[in-house]
């Protein structure tokens, strides 16, 4: 099946059949002075997660990479991600796709109600910049679309298993233009993730560089943080790290 993605503005598209991996494209692009290119592949033979974890990326997905010139401080650009979350998984719903988030990237599809999940996406930003500007942020998003959710990591889902198989255009389309509503009212992000949230509510285990936290995820911040309530009482606020649910 031939690919034609010919999406509408802001947006402009390069298209591979298959790349090592879009965000290093884009990373290239972006160096280059590029914006708003949005770097597509219907597959990747390097894809990649968070912390050098490799992404199964096989034909059928929808693996791309967005570049993006912001005008804001790199405090806020979790934003981005919190947006592309958001953006992928009112995509997916509109597909007929149960899509939740899990704090802070991963777009989930629930399995029972005590917090348990299968992973249909994930994002992975990133950014250059000064300590006051980012100079270019690449918003990596990618989808499990048309594959058969056996042929994936355990744990995942795609599309294809939860609601059938879509138009890859018209799910890319309709998932930028949600990105591009939400990026440019940053305001909106926070409360939109809340409505989608599969974390808020969960008792939850977050590993970070500082090392481990367990309580229950109560809240996120304006920038995206996490916060948990600890057996202790306290409060603590987790800005990046992995987050597990736990059982209640
Ligand atoms: C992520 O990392 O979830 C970010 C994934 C970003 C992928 C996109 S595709 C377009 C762009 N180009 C790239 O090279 N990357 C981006 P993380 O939270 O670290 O999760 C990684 C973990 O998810 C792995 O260790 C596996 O356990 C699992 N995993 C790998 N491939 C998967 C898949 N296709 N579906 C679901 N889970 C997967």
């Amino acid at each position: 099946e031939a690919v034609e993605y010919d999406l509408e503005a802001p947006f402009s598209v390069e298209y591979h059949d298959a790349i090592g991996s879009t965000n290093d494209r884009a990373r290239e692009l972006a160096v280059e002075g590029a914006s708003d290119v949005v770097v597509l592949a219907d597959e990747q033979t390097g894809g990649r997660g968070r912390l050098e974890r490799e992404w199964a990326a096989p034909s059928g997905g929808i693996w791309t990479s967005v570049v993006n010139r912001p005008a804001i401080a790199p405090a806020r650009a979790p934003l981005y991600t919190l947006a592309a979350s958001v953006a992928t998984a009112r995509a997916a719903r509109e597909a007929g796709v149960d899509a939740r988030i899990k704090w802070p990237n991963d777009v989930v599809v629930p399995v029972g109600d005590e917090g348990d999940y299968r992973k249909l996406a994930g994002i992975l930003t990133e950014m250059e910049g000064e300590t006051d500007r980012v100079a270019w942020l690449v918003v990596g998003i990618g989808v499990n679309a048309n594959i058969d959710a056996d042929s994936l990591p355990e744990g995942a889902t795609s599309v294809r298993d939860e609601a059938g198989d879509v138009t890859r255009r018209r799910f890319v389309q309709r998932l930028l233009e949600e990105f591009d509503a939400l990026r440019s009212d940053l305001e909106a992000v926070v409360p939109a993730w809340r409505d989608l949230a599969l974390t808020l509510g969960q008792r939850v285990r977050v590993d970070r560089p500082a090392g481990e936290v367990v309580g229950d995820a109560v809240d996120i911040t304006e920038t995206g943080a996490l916060v948990l309530e600890t057996d202790d009482g306290e409060r603590a606020t987790v800005s990046a790290g992995d987050c597990e649910h736990l059982r209640p």
